[in-house]
């Protein structure tokens, strides 16, 4: 191709690892060029890049990437700016190449968009994340007055971080929440804001942790970390060993972990956040005050008297508690307010209600505080100039987990990551072959797993998991994790994805427990033990305790409380699913990037690629079929009129006006720009092309045209 003076390497990429040459040494940067789309050339591509430290490999616009478990020397000022608005395909792969090719496409095209990072846990979703921040933050131009916008977008990470990840067995830095956030552009390209919308916390874990697992990071960080005065403010001891909810899992000391220091950048996170001092201090107080009481809390014991009723085996701890009425708090926490007629009777509870009170509060105080920090940080990055935007969401979610019991979160965790495959397989593989057929385009179908049947098995209405759960949960009277169990087997027992004690072969049989349910998942099968199901779904206060809470946390933090009305509020599964459902609809309306996050292996070694591991992610994720749907299509594609109405100066029949149909002025350009037959494909309403290569050396022909042309006119009109 002659156009534009660009030099295209065979094999079609200006290769800076060193050209083709390089193939042997260090694989090949785009799968599409691989001479054999096997899963065996796959992977071994991958693992020869992985021993040279090259953890990411492109699949055309998909980004894969393998979590090296190591700190790579490639995330700085100064690749950064090696990447900074330089074509996809012109330097090795990076996440900042996908960053930068979304900004600039969203600056030339002004169109929405988003980056969907997937992957199971521990494979490098959040990691991902918070590298393309810090590219967007560090390379976008900036003004002064803007920097503090970003500033504020970047800290946010930490804060969030320390409320809502922990170590969990998987990984030590887990997200236990769910983080979409948009980041906000202006005409100029400078990020004028930012949003953060986030999904369902595992509040559970405030109150529970499993063997080799923390609670969430915040609260080691305040008893590690705080200073002597605040923890004697505070009413607190140092060291994680005086806390119940700190203990369960015998792990407090993590090596990857330094608490104290995590402390540190916390609260300097907060100042930076935060819009004046005096807010910032009276927030951070109050944040100190919600961790304590929650530690507090946990500690508050019961016993039983001679009826088998709880008391409070001592009522110390409680006065450390915001604010709260001793007396009030301890009659929350032993009796049951019932309300008969208009009297109100106190029943009181046995010391397993007790405890269950006890930890419903903490996990409502916990999940509250959680909701109104996400709140403080975006109105502090609000962009209050009104004039119109451009988006980059930022998706990272909790990746797919399998426990060796798994519970209620699981489910809502590994259904997410049902939808999140869902939409990636109805964005790519099939929405691409549903569009060329429309378009008349040959092509061979590529066969490809859809989960969607797993997703419907879940949330379909009236028959699906979720429902069943609800209906459970709103039936009064004797339902239970059992009788649950039971409704399942009833409607779902020949589904070929749901599996249990019951309705299990002889060998499955063996496999699984009474109580248990199993799911098999796109990502391999889970079984999920359904003890505390109907608690976790209802997430009920009782009574009295929602009006401790009421009037238990001073200022802002109360008004989340408010929320609750007398109302029967919807059940957690079902806010989740509806909060996905809107997510869905946020996504499907912008242009979507894809990094497909890879585990290395499961002991978190660096250097460690395990082959049977990653063949089962590349598996799963359907990596091969996105592959083959890529190379045997076409990279871009424009409706014949948008594309003629840019690219005509660039041919003397079509420019300044092609009187003809646009299909034909298309064809017209195709043919004076050179296209070779092979390179292009004509469909009913687009013109298909299928390199990236022959659209960037249109793109530069067009940028040098016009730029001839603005010349001429310039000296055209110098005398006037
Ligand atoms: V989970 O679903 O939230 O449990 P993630 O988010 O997919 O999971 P995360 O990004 O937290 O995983 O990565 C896990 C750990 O892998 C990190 O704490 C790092 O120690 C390590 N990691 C991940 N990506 C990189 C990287 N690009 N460079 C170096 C990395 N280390
Ligand atoms: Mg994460």
């Amino acid at each position: 191709l002659k156009v534009g003076g660009w030099e295209v390497g065979e094999g079609g990429r200006l290769d800076m690892e060193g050209a083709l040459t390089a193939r042997d040494r260090v694989g090949i940067q785009d799968f599409v060029l691989l001479d054999e789309t096997t899963e065996a050339a796959f992977l071994s591509n991958l693992k020869k890049r992985f021993s040279k430290d090259l953890i990411y490999t492109y699949i055309g616009t998909l980004l894969v990437s393998v979590n090296p478990y190591k700190e790579l020397d490639i995330y700085n000022k100064k690749q950064m700016d090696i990447y900074m608005g330089v074509n996809f395909f012109e330097l090795p792969p990076h996440i900042y190449a996908l960053a930068d090719n979304a900004y600039h496409t969203m600056l030339t095209e002004f169109n929405n968009h988003f980056i969907l990072i997937s992957g199971e846990s521990g494979a490098g979703k959040t990691e991902a994340s918070k590298k393309i921040l810090q590219y967007y933050a560090v390379s976008c131009p900036s003004t002064t007055l803007l920097n503090t916008v970003r500033d504020k977008m970047l800290m946010s990470n930490p804060v969030l971080e320390a409320f809502g990840n922990a170590k969990t067995l998987k990984n030590d830095n887990s997200s236990r929440f769910g983080k979409y956030m948009d980041i906000q552009f202006d005409s100029q390209g400078d990020a004028v804001g930012g949003h953060i919308l986030n999904y369902l916390l595992e509040k559970s874990r405030v109150v529970h942790q499993n063997h080799g697992e923390r609670n969430f990071h915040i609260f080691y960080q305040l008893v590690e970390g705080g200073s002597d005065d605040l923890l004697h403010q505070l009413g607190l001891e140092r060291g994680c060993q005086h806390y119940n909810y700190l203990t369960q899992g015998q792990c407090p000391i993590v090596p990857s972990i330094n608490d104290k220091n995590d402390w540190k950048t916390v609260k300097n996170a907060l100042q930076i956040i935060s819009f004046d001092e005096t807010a910032t201090n009276v927030s951070w107080m109050l944040l100190q005050m919600v961790i304590a009481s929650v530690l507090h809390l946990g500690n508050v014991r019961f016993e039983s008297d001679s009826k088998g009723h709880a008391l409070l085996n001592n009522n110390t701890e409680l006065h450390w508690l915001l604010g709260v009425d001793a007396h009030r708090l301890q009659e929350g926490l032993t009796f049951r307010k019932i309300e008969a007629k208009k009297d109100q009777v106190l029943s009181p509870f046995t010391t397993d209600h007790a405890i269950y009170a006890r930890d419903a509060l903490a996990k409502a105080i916990y999940g509250q505080t959680f909701t109104w920090l996400v709140n403080r940080i975006n109105e502090s990055m609000e962009n209050k100039d009104p004039s119109r935007k451009t988006v980059i969401g930022l998706l990272d979610i909790y990746g797919f987990e399998v426990f060796y019991v798994n519970s209620f979160e699981q489910f809502c965790i590994n259904y997410c990551n049902e939808k999140l495959q869902q939409l990636f397989i109805e964005l790519t593989l099939k929405s691409e072959q549903e569009e060329y057929e429309a378009e008349g385009i040959e092509w061979e179908p590529v066969q490809f797993f859809n989960n969607k049947i797993i997703c419907d098995l879940i949330e379909e209405k009236h028959r699906g998991i979720i429902s069943l759960l609800d209906e459970e949960c709103l039936r009064p009277g004797d339902a239970t994790d059992l009788t649950f169990l039971e409704r399942l087997e009833e409607k779902m027992g020949n589904h070929p994805h749901f599996v249990t004690h019951k309705l299990a072969d002889k060998m499955t049989r063996k496999t699984l427990e009474r109580g248990d349910f199993r799911l098999l998942h796109y990502a391999g099968e889970v079984t999920y033990c359904v003890v505390g199901f109907l608690d976790k779904n209802n997430d009920l206060l009782y009574r009295n305790i929602k009006d401790v809470s009421l009037q238990l946390i001073l200022c802002q933090i109360k008004t989340c409380f408010r929320l609750y009305s007398r109302r029967r509020p919807e059940t957690v599964v079902t806010q989740f699913k509806s909060s996905l459902q809107k997510l869905t609809e946020i996504l499907v309306a912008k242009e979507a990037w894809y990094i497909r996050c890879l585990k290395s292996n499961e002991s978190k070694q660096s250097g460690q690629f395990d082959e049977a591991l990653i063949r089962h992610q590349v598996k799963y994720l359907g990596l091969m079929e996105h592959l083959r749907v890529r190379r045997a299509g076409f990279a871009y594609r424009r409706k014949y009129d948008v594309f003629l109405k840019r690219y005509k100066p660039l041919c003397p029949a079509t420019w300044p006006h092609w009187r003809g149909v646009a299909a034909d002025g298309v064809e017209v350009l195709a043919q004076h720009l050179g296209y070779l037959p092979d390179e292009y494909k004509m469909g009913r309403t687009k013109i298909f092309i299928r390199h990236p290569r022959t659209l960037f050396a249109t793109e530069d022909a067009y940028e040098k045209c016009k730029h001839e042309l603005a010349t001429h006119i310039q000296a055209k009109y110098k005398g006037y």
